[in-house]
């Protein structure tokens, strides 16, 4: 049985109780504390681009029902969506900001790099199992607002996150292979987290005005979506304003993207392994990104990483 969310409402206003409740169970979750209307404007911008694409019905001004119609690349349209005011309005709305402040205890940088969550019914693949804090490379720690734009109920699917995991999961519990791998247009990957490895994975129902905090640490994966409607919603990133605050921040998630794919051509080009991919990945996300060329991606592949994914012998079969 799914053991369900436990809800923090009753703590907010104690920093503290905020924070020990987030160490130590990996999440928080809120029931409406949001402003629904500014979540029903950012749903309704994001439905009309969406239905200049063909997706929802032009009818349809509330609620995203699909048409049908598949889109094998949403590049463009989350580039539309990254660009609306109200879009990018919600990641400093005050009354997310105060609860992040809460919790951190300090006043917070709300990342630019906003992900959206377009999930058409059936949609494959969905986001497999992992941890935020492995996928931006490890270089910032923050906290994920994942965030509702409508109500998300079993059939509409959501996110699941694995119970406790931000303690017991580490790089050695990634599968690591000398496969070469590429993915198209999702760009690189990291290697493979397995249920098995997170233990308990646990969700609830979801409605537009509700939040879940998760820690960057914890493993979490994207149910899927077996109703007539898209899955809206929205991941917004937040750490202390006086922390290191990583380039990958400070631009769009859509801008990341075509970054990510640029080096994902480049990789294919140079012939790069899983773990050379990995182990450029690192240096760029941790230092200043930049300049995609065959030689600086040749020079990067030769680095090791200070902790490597999967088992520790990974760093002596090159
Ligand atoms: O919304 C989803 O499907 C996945 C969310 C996620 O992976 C994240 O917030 O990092």
């Amino acid at each position: 049985m799914n053991p369900g969310l436990d809800e923090s409402n009753a703590h907010l206003g104690d920093g503290k109780a905020l924070w020990e409740r987030y160490e130590r169970d990996g999440y928080l979750f809120f029931r409406d504390v949001l402003d629904r209307e500014k979540i029903r404007k950012v749903r309704s911008d994001i439905i009309s681009v969406l239905q200049d694409y063909g997706v929802i019905p032009p009818e349809e001004k509330d609620v995203p029902v699909w048409t049908g119609k598949e889109v094998p690349d949403f590049l463009e349209i989350h580039t539309k969506i990254h660009a609306l005011k109200s879009y990018d309005e919600m990641r400093t709305s005050p009354a997310l900001v105060r609860i992040m402040e809460q919790l951190f205890g300090v006043p917070v940088y709300s990342w630019m790099n906003v992900d959206v969550r377009t999930q058409t019914p059936r949609m494959v693949p969905i986001t497999s199992i992992h941890q935020d804090y492995q996928v931006f490379y490890r270089a910032a720690r923050f906290a994920i607002s994942w965030i509702p734009l409508m109500d998300i109920g079993d059939n509409v699917g959501g996110v699941d996150i694995a119970l406790g995991s931000h303690l017991s999961v580490t790089e050695a519990d990634y599968g690591w292979s000398k496969d070469r791998y590429y993915t198209g247009n999702a760009g690189a990957v990291l290697p493979a987290l397995t249920e098995d490895q997170c233990g308990t994975f646990a969700r609830t129902t979801y409605n537009a005005g509700d939040l879940l905090v998760i820690h960057d640490k914890v493993a979490h994966r994207s149910l899927p979506n077996t109703s007539k409607k898209l899955r809206l919603s929205m991941d917004v990133r937040f750490q202390p304003k006086d922390s290191f605050i990583p380039w990958y921040a400070k631009i769009t998630a859509s801008d990341l993207e075509r970054y990510n794919r640029e080096l994902n051509e480049e990789f294919i080009a140079v012939g790069a392994t899983q773990d050379q991919i990995q182990r450029t990945l690192w240096r760029l996300f941790w230092y200043e990104g930049g300049e995609i060329t065959p030689e600086r991606i040749t020079r990067e592949m030769q680095h090791r990483y200070p902790v490597p994914f999967g088992h520790s012998d990974a760093d002596l079969t090159l």
